[in-house]
């Protein structure tokens, strides 16, 4: 081989990738790892549970591996709705055939769910790594240690890595853990791609995180976003989304007085988006009724879950 990276490494170091799934109950702080391990944001990220609804490839790139990330839904012990049992699918497809889990819990908590995670996740053929989330919550330093002790009682993690995603504390020594776990092998995407997904993806879901953050608590979950058009044209992207609500007295609500917070939503998204694309973004929204889309099989394929 002539000269470049590769010809200096030494036999030690050679070239890793492998695929990472991202898993863990709702709300540990998964989508926010997966940006801040990216340094982008692709994943949507809010206070409230169940944020993320898809599998969401982020795309690390260093000049000694290549970790491909999995960001997946929440956790939950029992789905409900279709949406949700259709939640727990992409989880599992992300699972299949991954080289590595990132098991997310929150430091000083170990819930019922998290248990249920941890039992799903563990005892497979991948290696686990239990990442201890929102450290910086702590009062007292203290505390981590007889977590982090309890926490190695629970299953059989190839590591235990505390962090603070949010404040990207220790970001850098769990992403020396993940390499050090991954298979030797040449990168499966280009250096410079970031994600799967596709930009009418992201302009949906960068409008359904605005919903998630600015609407109480109960209507995030019955709004959904889609992308009708996309087009880019003289340095501009003009988008036009539909937002399904589920009953006629949400569109008010998602709408408000005279426009006020649905124009404020798009205003927070298409800053999103121009950050994203490195262009200015002219974005269109409506608000329609779509009566129990959630439950609707069709509905959920449009939005892009596979059956
Ligand atoms: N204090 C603190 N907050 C965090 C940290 N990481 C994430 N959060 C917050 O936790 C909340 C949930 O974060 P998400 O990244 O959306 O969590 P998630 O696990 O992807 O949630 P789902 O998609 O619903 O499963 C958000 O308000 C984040 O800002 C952290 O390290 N410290
Ligand atoms: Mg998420």
């Amino acid at each position: 081989m002539s000269g470049g990276v590769r010809a200096e490494r030494t036999a030690g170091d050679a070239h890793r990738c492998g695929l990472v799934a991202i898993v863990g109950r709702p709300n540990v702080g998964k989508s926010t790892y997966l940006n801040a391990a990216v340094g982008h944001k692709i994943s949507i990220t809010s206070r409230k549970p169940q944020t993320t609804r898809y599998r969401v490839l982020g795309v690390r790139t260093t000049d000694r591996a290549q970790i491909v990330y999995v960001d997946t839904p929440g956790f939950q012990a029992r789905p409900r709705r279709r949406l949700n049992s259709a939640m727990h699918r992409e989880i599992q497809r992300a699972l299949d055939g991954v080289d590595l889990i990132l098991l997310f819990v929150e430091a000083s908590r170990w819930t019922a769910e998290d248990e249920a995670a941890c039992r799903r996740v563990t005892g497979g053929a991948a290696p686990v790594i239990l990442v201890v989330n929102k450290i910086d919550r702590l009062h007292r330093r203290d505390e981590l240690l007889p977590y982090l002790e309890a926490a190695s009682g629970h299953a059989r993690f190839a590591e235990i890595v505390p962090i603070s995603a949010r404040l990207k504390i220790n970001v850098e020594r769990l992403e020396s853990c993940i390499v050090a776990l991954l298979p030797e092998g040449a990168a499966l995407f280009p250096a410079d791609q970031l994600t799967d997904r596709s930009e009418r993806f992201l302009a949906a879901e960068m409008i359904r995180e605005k919903l998630m953050r600015m609407l109480g608590d109960e209507l995030p979950y019955s709004v959904s976003v889609m992308t009708e058009e996309f087009e880019e044209r003289d340095n501009l992207i003009r988008i036009g989304a539909t937002i399904w609500v589920e009953r006629d007295a949400q569109k008010p609500i998602v709408i408000g007085e005279r426009g006020g917070r649905l124009k404020m939503m798009a205003s927070l998204a298409r800053r999103d988006l121009e950050g994203l694309f490195g262009r200015p973004v002219h974005l269109r929204t409506w608000v329609k009724l779509k009566e129990r889309w959630a439950d609707d099989a069709r509905a959920l394929r449009r939005l892009g879950f596979e059956p």
